[in-house]
């Protein structure tokens, strides 16, 4: 049998190859994956651990709160505040950052997170995921503020999410590509199952909420429409469809076989510029998406490029393929 490879290793690999990562970023990342295994843990007990159902709040986002969001949120938040590695976090859960507690250090990293993407699949035990972003506290001695969040994704220094399906994965990016980690749930380790993942750059499979179909833009309409002519449209090729409405699952699927995402901005909520969230959804998984040769936008531009106003801003996302997302995104901007 090869050896296996688990993650602290990989990480410590990654720390001495020309200290691709410092040592309290390692640390970091080892503390999320392990705050990781205990949400697994929850998801997997399911109706036997108490864990189903809402917890009769509200999120910032005027979203209905299930208990195992709210258990996902603690878990992460406790696994990180104590570590000396971070200065704050902030969480779709949470409607302003969390500041670590003065009595623990203070580190140089600011954690965003979704603690439990996916959230109405819960309850019909499909799968669910943890999406975190990473970025540096700028420089100087004050404390913490919200604005020093707002920075643009091109500046993240790691990324990843959690899917908690018939198995538990760790996909990672620290900008050198991204890889997989499968959890041994008898060993309770997270072993390297893939490195260097790839993204098909073509595809013939699309996912996208059909029933909103009548709310979209023209561009979105006319990229759909001609995969749904299939073989007798442009397009020359038939099209296949998924759509899990979770995000994490949605990603890890094409993360392993291509495909593009769209979540559109449409005609529901004119006002807003999508339904999910730039800083800790569209950020961390356009990073993942680029790193593994694919490509994220807005329709118009780049998802990393976009510089945030506010924590839970929201906006459209255009992710995969990047053959696909270019033709969609080129649809928005016609020369
Ligand atoms: P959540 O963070 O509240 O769970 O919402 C985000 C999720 C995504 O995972 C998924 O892509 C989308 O919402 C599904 O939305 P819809 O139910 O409109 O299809
Ligand atoms: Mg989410």
């Amino acid at each position: 049998m090869s050896k296996r490879v688990f993650l602290t290793r990989y990480l410590v690999e990654q720390q001495r190859h020309d200290g691709r990562i410092p040592p309290e970023l390692r640390l970091l990342l080892e503390v999320v994956a392990r705050a990781c295994k205990r949400i697994s843990l929850a998801v997997n007990k399911g109706a036997l651990g108490e864990v189903m159902g809402s917890a009769d709040s509200e999120n910032v986002q005027g979203e209905v709160q299930k208990k195992l969001d709210i258990i996902a949120n603690e878990v992460l938040i406790e696994a990180n505040e104590w570590g000396g590695h971070l200065a704050a976090m902030a969480s779709e859960e949470m409607e302003g950052i969390y500041l670590v507690p003065n009595r623990y250090p203070q580190g140089e990293y600011l954690l965003l997170f979704d603690p439990l993407d996916g959230s109405s699949n819960i309850d019909v035990n499909v799968s669910i995921g943890t999406i975190f972003s990473v970025l540096r506290k700028p420089e100087g001695d004050r404390g913490v503020e919200e604005s020093d969040f707002l920075q643009p994704g091109c500046q993240q220094v790691a990324a990843g999410y959690c899917v908690y399906g018939p198995q538990t994965t760790l996909v990672l990016t620290v900008g050198d590509g991204v890889a997989m980690f499968t959890l041994d749930r008898e060993q309770g380790s997270f072993v390297l199952t893939e490195e260097n993942v790839r993204i098909p750059e073509d595809t013939k499979e699309f996912a996208i909420n059909m029933s909103n179909m009548r709310h979209w833009d023209e561009p979105v309409r006319r990229y759909i429409d001609e995969c749904l002519q299939g073989k007798e449209g442009p397009r020359g090729k038939d099209f296949n469809m998924r759509w899990v409405a979770s995000m994490v699952a949605d990603v890890h699927r094409i993360m392993t076989r291509g495909g593009v995402f769209l979540y559109p901005w449409d005609r529901r909520e004119p006002t807003k510029p999508g339904k999910l969230r730039l800083m800790y959804e569209a950020n961390p998984m356009g990073w993942l998406i680029e790193q593994a040769g694919g490509a994220a936008t807005n329709g118009r531009q780049r998802i990393l490029d976009i510089a945030p106003r506010t924590l839970h801003e929201r906006v459209s996302v255009i992710l995969g393929s990047k053959n696909e997302v270019e033709r969609v995104t080129s649809y928005h901007n016609p020369l």
